[in-house]
């Protein structure tokens, strides 16, 4: 199974082979942590993420890192679901969303990656539950991915992804 890492930062600030976006389904950058990656990574991110548009919810797909520093190689776009009450799938969607990331990144062998709290800002998925989802998922996926980690921007954030780690029973 893959180590899992909580830590508190900047996502575009991540040493690894492939870091995560949550974007929106047109792929072209837009704020928080979309804003983030597309401002590291340059304007060729949004041009080739407009080529591979749209990514649905739930869905990923992949781009290189262009301007981002190595080791970072590639860019995993992954949409989230828009937090709607709950009772319209949204769990699913972001379980998928974790599951599909590291499809991905098996078929490209990338060993390092970091994921950021998909859904939990401007899409309004509620936080505690996002990230027993997110350690749940990663945790019950078959993957070669050797380290996962979890980017929390601010430390309530973190806290919860911590709590989320310790804990050994699914999301109700
Ligand atoms: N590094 C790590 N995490 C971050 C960063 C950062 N630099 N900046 C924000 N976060 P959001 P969503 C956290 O809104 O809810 C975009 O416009 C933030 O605190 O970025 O999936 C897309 O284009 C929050 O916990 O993504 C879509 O239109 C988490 O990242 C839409 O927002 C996710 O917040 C997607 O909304």
């Amino acid at each position: 199974m893959a180590l899992i890492e909580v830590v508190l930062g900047d996502i575009a600030d991540e040493v690894v082979d492939a870091i995560v976006t949550a974007a929106n389904e047109s792929l072209l950058g837009g704020g928080g942590v979309d804003w983030a990656v597309h401002s590291a990574a340059g304007p060729r991110l949004a041009q080739a993420g407009g080529a591979i548009a749209p990514c649905l919810p739930g869905d990923a797909k992949v781009t290189p890192a262009f301007d981002l520093d190595p080791p970072v190689k590639y860019v995993i776009h992954t949409v989230g679901p828009v937090w709607d009450g709950g009772a319209y799938g949204e769990a699913d969607t972001l379980a998928s969303c974790y599951r599909r990331c590291l499809q991905v990144a098996d078929e490209l062998g990338v060993r390092g990656i970091a994921f950021p709290a998909i859904a939990t800002g401007v899409y309004g998925f509620p936080s505690a539950l996002a990230a027993r989802i997110a350690v749940a998922t990663i945790k019950s996926a078959q993957t070669d991915v050797a380290l996962i980690r979890l980017v929390a921007f601010d430390q309530t954030a973190y806290d919860l992804l911590v709590e989320a780690t310790q804990r050994d029973d699914l999301p109700a």
